[in-house]
């Protein structure tokens, strides 16, 4: 890195001639966003409540509008810290409040599975498909992220994209085991969907229960959930930017998610 900070000026100037672009992986908070839904027998993620206190009204605030919001810290577009599974509770800076900063910046390599996902809403991401993605682009860089694109929002109704079938089971993509392991291997920072959960919806069952919380996170990942818009990624070359809230001892905290993309 430049002492005089060419990088930087170049970026700034990027943006500015449009050379980079930047692209926002976030869906909008609202109350109607459906958040994951555990076994009944489970405590549950809370949704998007937003209650105003004042919108420029005579009693409550005449010139000011603002509101008070209630959310679990996995409601929306959202962050996993290692903190969040007992696989990961005793790493070292596992929490948003701890989590080296530096990380909130990263490289991403998308792996487009949006064909398989549309034939199978069951899809399985395996560490053959990675293989083959990687005899494409080339090795999984140390330190990026990994986003498995489905273009999930255009799979299945965007009312019901959490896919909850008649029987009451959800359906979305998701990698198996050897997958993770895979990436773990890899180095890499953490694993992205734009599903509901980083797991597979069918891997409560599975020899490893949820695999990508279990082994991501034990190995000291992140993940990243709800995100939209990735099929505007390049498969490669793209800059992830996803600093959580900085919430005191937080197992995960919605953001927003940015990327900035080569033109
Ligand atoms: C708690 C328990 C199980 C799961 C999750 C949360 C998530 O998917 C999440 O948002 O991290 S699977
Ligand atoms: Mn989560």
């Amino acid at each position: 890195m430049s002492k005089d900070g060419a990088v930087l000026s170049a970026l700034v100037e990027a943006l500015s001639n449009g050379t980079v672009k930047v692209v926002d992986l976030t869906e909008t908070l609202r109350p109607d966003y459906p958040v994951i839904a555990l076994p009944p027998q489970f405590g549950q993620a809370s949704p998007f409540i937003k209650e105003e206190i004042s919108r420029y009204d005579e009693e409550r605030g005449p010139a000011w509008y603002w509101n008070n919001i209630t959310l679990s810290e996995h409601t929306g577009t959202h962050f996993d810290a290692p903190i969040h599974w007992v696989t990961g509770k005793d790493l070292p800076n596992n929490a948003t409040d701890t989590i080296d900063p530096s990380h909130f910046v990263a490289p991403v390599c998308v792996i487009d599975c949006s064909k398989e996902a549309a034939a199978d809403q069951d899809f399985i991401l395996t560490r053959d498909f990675l293989e083959n993605w990687e005899k494409e682009y080339g090795e999984i860089p140390a330190g990026s992220w990994v986003f498995m694109r489905t273009d999930w929002r255009k799979i299945v109704s965007p009312d019901n994209w959490t896919n909850v079938d008649a029987d009451g089971n959800a359906h979305h993509p998701g990698p198996d085991k050897e997958a993770v392991e895979f990436l773990i291997e890899r180095d890499v920072m953490g694993f992205g969907t734009e599903c509901v959960g980083t797991d597979h919806a069918g891997s409560f069952g599975w020899d490893v229960p949820l695999p990508c919380h279990t082994l991501i996170h034990g190995a000291g990942k992140y993940g990243l959930q709800c995100m939209t818009n990735l099929d505007q990624l390049p498969p490669k070359g793209a800059v992830v930017i996803a600093p959580p809230l900085k919430i005191e001892e937080g197992s995960g905290s919605p953001l927003r998610v940015l990327a900035l993309v080569p033109a």
